[in-house]
């Protein structure tokens, strides 16, 4: 017995929950309305989340550290690796696991390798199917969509929601604590995540560039703030650099005259305003950085390499 089985938490639940799921099935979403801000990038891209985020939520008798990862994908680049790595890290460290899935469609490939990867890495851990996306799901496809998701992995229950309207949402919310062991509340109430201001402002800016630009350039992005100041008056003045990987690309992200940048900003601006609750100033410069995805050094000294 450990230490920690000794202890008393009269009552006191805690523990983390891996929200895993394959690209665009609406992790980040849930992670933010449970949250009740938006902490988390969300796009309708897929590969918006690049690495794991907590998001913390604590109430009078539990404490959930939801853990936001990127959708498992494939693709040759060092960066994946990295991606991949996220969210495997993110199911060893959890106490229950939500595959999230898109009820609206039947299971793919992604999510059987997906499936397979879990049963593989989280062994006999408590695992929820989420059926996310009921607002678009046909009721006479939903049987038929759910039994093909229910024969992917051995699951303990399934829980069918919508993250955008609400359906499911508490039902899902006390299943999670329900299934959680007592524990103690690992971060002080008020903290909603681990991840600072800036490194949101970071993925709250690529993911504006992703709804705004077309094609795959989006993906060639990195960006990296280099300046967020709080100034006197809480208004946040922010400079970030946006990474390419090609001289084209750098045009494209400007636009003509440039009209995209302007609209790249507007945007991030907004989203960063959200986020803050307070006016935001927000310059952006573009550089290119040849082929950094597949860079060792560049992802080393950006924090996109766990070697
Ligand atoms: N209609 C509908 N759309 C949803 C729902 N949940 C999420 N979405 C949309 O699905 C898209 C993807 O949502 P994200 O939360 O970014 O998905 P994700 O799983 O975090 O994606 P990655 O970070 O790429 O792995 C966004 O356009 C969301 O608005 C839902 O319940 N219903
Ligand atoms: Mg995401």
């Amino acid at each position: 017995m450990s230490d920690i089985d000794k202890m008393d938490f009269q009552g006191y639940k805690s523990g983390y929950v891996a929200l895993v799921g394959k690209p665009n099935v609406g992790k980040s979403t849930l992670l933010n309305h449970y949250i009740g801000q938006k902490i988390a990038a969300v796009s309708f891209k897929p590969q918006t989340t690049r690495r794991r985020q907590l998001g913390i939520l604590t109430t009078d008798d539990a404490q959930i550290v939801f853990v936001d990862t990127p959708g498992l994908h494939s693709g040759d680049y060092k960066l994946s690796q990295f991606i991949n790595e996220e969210a495997q890290y993110a199911l060893m460290d959890s106490d229950l696991i939500l595959f999230i899935v898109d009820a609206s469609q039947f299971p793919d490939q992604e999510d059987k390798r997906l499936a397979e990867e879990i049963q593989k890495i989280s062994g006999d851990v408590m695992k929820l199917l989420v059926l996310n996306k009921m607002d678009l799901v046909d009721p006479a496809a939903l049987e038929i969509h759910k039994k093909s998701y229910l024969d992917l992995l051995k699951f303990d229950d399934s829980v069918e929601i919508s993250a955008i309207t609400e359906t499911g949402r508490e039902t899902l919310l006390e299943k999670v604590i329900t299934n959680l062991n007592e524990g103690p509340q690992f971060f002080p109430e008020g903290q909603i995540t681990t991840t600072y201001e800036r490194e949101i402002a970071e993925d709250l800016i690529r993911s504006a560039a992703l709804t705004q630009l077309r094609d795959e350039v989006p993906y060639s992005i990195f960006v990296r703030v280099n300046d967020y100041t709080l100034r006197d008056d809480a208004t946040r003045y922010i400079h970030a650099t946006i990474f390419v990987e090609r001289d084209s690309q750098k045009g494209i992200v400007i636009g003509k005259g440039g009209s995209m940048i302007k609209q790249i900003s507007t945007l991030a601006r907004q989203e960063i305003e959200d986020m803050s609750g307070e006016p935001v100033f927000l310059d952006l410069t573009v550089k290119v950085e040849k082929n950094w995805r597949n860079n060792p050094d560049f992802l080393r000294r950006y924090g996109l390499s766990h070697g």
